[in-house]
């Protein structure tokens, strides 16, 4: 069990993603500033994915985006209401306007994963995670579901996640992050591109 000080800490996996600019900043040096910006909130980063470029979802909707994975340790003490708030502050920061639903974002931070728990219960998790297409892009929860209801159909979140989490299993799907990735058309997988550090 990892600790922070002398208490548990519960891993939680975050996903970043940026595809307008900010400022002076290109959506790379918007993520790199993010990263910073989390370490120095409540949040210990215990693990990095690479950048990666994927293409927006919808297609054709926005300009490709950014994409990352980290892994992080909070105080067990910490709620996932709690960390939310944290990343819609830094979100904030960073120019962020909550408007359209699948719009361009200068910076997004989305909870994947909390530990191995599923919120607010199996029951809700399933139903999200089931919505038809049509449905999906009608409806959004008004309660924050985990893990992530789509993160399983997502090349630009498995692709990142494989790096650093690739035996990660989906508590309710049984699925580990390589086994769910096999499972995506490979046209999916082989439009998401490392960018090269710099
Ligand atoms: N986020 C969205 C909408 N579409 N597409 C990609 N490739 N990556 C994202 O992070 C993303 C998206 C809204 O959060
Ligand atoms: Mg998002
Ligand atoms: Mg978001």
């Amino acid at each position: 069990m990892k600790l922070i000080g002398d208490k548990p800490a519960t891993p939680v996996i975050i996903a970043l993603g940026a595809n307008l600019p900010f400022a002076d900043m290109f959506p790379v040096e918007t993520l790199r500033s993010a990263l910073t910006a989390i370490s120095e909130d409540a949040l210990t980063i215990s693990g990095a994915s690479s950048f990666w470029s994927t293409p927006c979802f919808p297609r054709g909707a926005g300009p490709d985006y950014v994409n990352a994975i980290i892994l992080a340790h909070v105080d067990v003490q910490a709620s996932p209401a709690m960390i939310l708030t944290i990343l819609h502050r830094i979100e904030a920061k960073f120019g962020r306007e909550r408007q359209e639903r699948w719009g361009g974002r200068t910076l997004d931070l989305d909870l994947i994963a909390w530990g191995d728990s599923v919120l607010p219960d199996a029951e809700t998790q399933d139903a999200w995670r089931n919505l038809s297409a049509a449905e999906q892009a009608q409806r959004a929860p008004d309660q924050l579901i985990l893990p992530h209801p789509r993160m399983q159909d997502r090349a630009f979140v498995l692709v990142p996640m494989a790096e650093i989490l690739p035996d990660w299993r989906h508590p309710l799907l049984g699925l580990t992050v390589r086994e769910m990735l096999a499972a995506l058309p490979e046209e999916d997988r082989e439009a998401v591109k490392r960018i090269a550090v710099t």
